[in-house]
């Protein structure tokens, strides 16, 4: 099995020059992260699993390199590139990635633009990906799409490729619905699904994974069970998998000669001072000026300080191209000045300031050396530079500060965690942090290297791929329960061959899908006449078995000439004869209890209570699918309770919460029908578990289809009533 793994940038740039093409590294965590996983697999001893990596290369490249820049790509980085010409990627990149989804997941929707061009090629450049990987993929592979700038792609590729697993892992945080509900409707409908496509959706924090399945059951009307979500024909998971880093790369590149050479260079440098890192690329949701101001309070505040302590300010370019990125860079270069000017003097600059990338030497002598790491993003997925600082700290001194808006703050409580919006605490941190005894330090560094070590980034790809697979393991057998074509064929024939067959059919939910008011699910054309076409058979009985109220099934369904069951199963009209109850009910109980449903559909907007003769519902299909789930739950248990002595039951069924008389039940009523003839072939359709006494009752032989991806003693699963149509064509044809 070869692992695809899939992101917009591959882990270099290409450069052209003077007609010869050349790689440069790229940066970001994302390619750090995953580029340690891949080199931790190159070396393992128990893995051998080998992968590819595709992604952009960068830039556009002249046609006439493109086999070469192929051919390298593979031999030296196990990479295939993605050409995308200048202009799509502008608009995809630039566009919609950084100025949409970027700012807007990061909860800055003031920064966000809305523009239907850069939509357009953010869908074009989804499909160009995957015609890519189409291109290359083989039977037994497994793709792994990263982030924000692909979030079509995995149900682009299941379209595709339905037996390929799909992982998708979002690096930026996902927002709350009140924020991602501003994208437009089409677009975040189709993200959503765009995601919904992979097996498997990890998050760096269970928060995020939380705004995401919110958004699925709010927006795409998806519920899940611990992350585990069916939609109408797949199963799929929503799970968090903290990203780590590479933990001995950081540790040990800390511990080489180089470095520590290079730490006792910048001591001789900084004699007599406290030094403070910032490391960020350049990006507003670092919080890099909300530092600078922090910094600069401190310094008002504690004049004892000055001349005292110095702040090491790299800042990495990123996104040149974007007018927000260069308007920051302005305000930093201006803050940096205003701070230097206000508090520096000849032989004390506060601030040293450097905007350019560090190689990884450097970078790491810098982590080990200075006394304090400054990291106050306004919000961050992850933020894997505070775990890399942390893993530099051979000797277990120097102090982090870390803003609660970090993903990381999650997984490194004894850092000094701070709100990135309130300069006084980045200014009281700054003092604490300056003035922390050594023991401390030590103390609270070596609890959070002991985690960091423990759940590194080869631990959180291997349980991701993992989880990956279980997932599919589990899809499987799900989707043996479904009608193969084999088991449909000998459906058909069995109908067939019979000399006699009955068929019972739920209503909602089977034959026609639900709508939020129940009198809007009235019969179309289409089903109408195939309930015709099956009950003008002589050899053919068709009943139709419902939880509705006689009077809706005889005005809608009354002359197709099918038996009907209403109430589940209290009311019965066989043979073109009147409705009859199936037993003698006593209906006075409902006295009782509509008083307690209609204070509850009172509580609840959206909510409303039917009464049928002997039974009483209460639906909240329409309501807030959280408040409603609260509510159901609060009014079985209120229900349960007031029913002990009375024959009733208390049942919960799609959205619907239902008080019936006790002893009635789908089950029974198939049974009086089952009793009274032989028939050769028996099959039922349902959708819901009032469905499951009919399953449970019917013979071995018997065909029994669960309508939807639920659990369930019927013989097999059909996707939706869509499904359940197109069976009934099949059978008639
Ligand atoms: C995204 C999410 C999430 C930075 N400057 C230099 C340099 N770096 C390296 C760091 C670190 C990486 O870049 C930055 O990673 P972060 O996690 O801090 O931030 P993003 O780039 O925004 O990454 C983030 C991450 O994806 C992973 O899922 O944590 O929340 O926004 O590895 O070391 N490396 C070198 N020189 C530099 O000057 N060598």
């Amino acid at each position: 099995m070869r692992l695809l793994i899939v992101s917009n940038r591959l882990p270099f740039s290409i450069e052209e020059k003077e007609g010869k093409i050349s790689f440069k590294e790229s940066t970001g965590g994302l390619v750090t992260g995953i580029s340690a996983y891949l080199d931790s697999l190159k070396n393992s001893s128990f893995t051998k699993q080998e992968h590819i990596w595709i992604g952009w290369p960068g830039s556009e490249i002249n046609p006439k390199f493109e086999n070469e820049l192929r051919k390298k790509a593979l031999s030296d980085y196990n990479a295939y590139p993605v050409y995308i010409d200048e202009k799509s990627m502008d608009h995809f990149y630039n566009g919609f990635c950084n100025k949409t989804i970027w700012p807007l997941f990061h909860c800055f929707p003031v920064y966000t633009t809305y523009n239907e061009t850069a939509w357009n090629y953010y869908k074009k450049v989804n499909e160009q990906f995957c015609e890519a990987i189409v291109k290359i993929v083989k039977p037994d592979d497994m793709v792994w799409v990263h982030d924000y700038h692909l979030m079509l792609l995995p149900k682009l590729l299941k379209e595709k490729l339905p037996g390929t697993p799909v992982g998708f892992f979002l690096h930026i945080p996902f927002p709350p619905i009140e924020i991602f509900r501003l994208l437009p409707k089409k677009w975040r409908v189709e993200i959503l699904e765009g995601l919904i496509g992979a097996d498997l959706i990890g998050f760096h924090t269970h928060d995020y994974t939380q705004n995401f399945l919110k958004c699925t059951l709010r927006l795409l009307g998806f519920d899940h069970n611990m992350g585990n979500i069916t939609t109408d024909n797949r199963v799929l998971k929503a799970d968090t998998f903290p990203m780590g880093i590479h933990y001995l790369k950081y540790h040990d590149t800390s511990a080489l000669p180089e470095v520590r050479q290079e730490k006792e260079k910048l001591k001789s440098t900084f004699t007599g001072l406290k030094t403070i890192l910032s490391v960020d690329r350049l990006d507003y949701t670092k919080g890099i000026l909300n530092r600078l101001e922090g910094y600069e309070l401190f310094l008002e505040n504690n004049p004892e300080w000055h001349k005292k302590v110095v702040m090491l300010l790299f800042v990495v370019p990123s996104r040149i191209g974007i007018d927000n990125y260069q308007k920051m860079k302005a305000k930093l270069d201006a803050l940096v000045g205003k701070i230097n000017g206000k508090f520096g003097s000849l032989d004390w600059t506060p601030i040293h300031y450097q905007y350019k990338y560090l190689p990884l030497k450097p970078l790491v002598s810098l982590y080990a050396f200075c006394d304090v790491a400054m990291i106050t993003p306004l919000r961050d997925g992850m933020n894997l530079v505070a775990k890399e600082y942390i893993a530099a700290l051979t000797d277990k001194t120097g102090v982090l500060i870390l803003s609660e808006m970090a993903g990381a703050a999650k997984e490194l409580g004894e850092a000094i965690v701070i709100n990135p919006n309130h300069k006084e605490e980045i200014a009281d941190a700054l003092k604490e942090a300056l003035e922390m005894p050594v023991e401390q330090q030590n103390k609270r560094n070596s609890a959070m290297q002991k985690r960091i070590q423990e759940y590194d980034v080869i631990r959180w790809a291997n349980d991701f791929t993992q989880e990956l697979i279980e997932v599919n393991e589990f899809k499987k057998k799900f989707n043996a329960r479904l009608l193969n074509s084999a088991d449909k064929k000998q459906l058909i024939k069995s109908f067939k061959d019979a000399g006699s067959r009955i068929i019972f059919m739920d209503y909602d939910g089977t034959l026609v899908p639900f709508s939020g008011l129940p009198e809007n699910a009235y019969p179309d054309e289409e089903i109408l006449k195939l309930l015709k076409s099956f009950s003008g058979d002589p050899k053919t009985k068709v009943v139709i078995i419902s939880g509705r109220d006689k009077q809706t099934l005889q005005n809608w369904l009354g002359n197709t000439n099918a038996d009907m069951v209403s109430e589940h199963g209290v009311w019965i009209k066989d043979n073109g004869n009147d409705w009859q109850l199936l037993k003698p009910l006593n209906a006075d109980w409902k006295l009782k209890i509509m008083p307690i449903l209609k204070t509850n559909s009172d509580r609840l907007p959206g909510s409303f209570v039917e009464e049928k003769e002997f039974s009483v519902v209460w639906h909240y299909r329409r309501s807030d699918p959280e408040l409603a789930s609260i509510r159901a739950k609060e009014l079985i248990d209120d229900l349960i309770s007031f029913t002990a002595n009375i024959d009733v039951q208390v049942l919960q069924g799609n959205k619907v919460i239902e008080v019936r008389n006790a002893g009635i039940n789908k089950g029974i009523a198939a049974n009086y029908f089952l009793s009274k003839n032989k028939y050769d072939f028996i099959m039922a359709l349902g959708d819901d578990w009032t469905d499951e006494d009919l399953f449970k009752s019917l013979p071995d032989n018997a065909y029994s289809l669960k309508i939807g991806m639920g659990s369930s003693h019927a013989k097999y699963n059909l996707g939706n009533y869509k499904e359940a149509r197109k069976l009934l064509n099949e059978i008639l044809n």
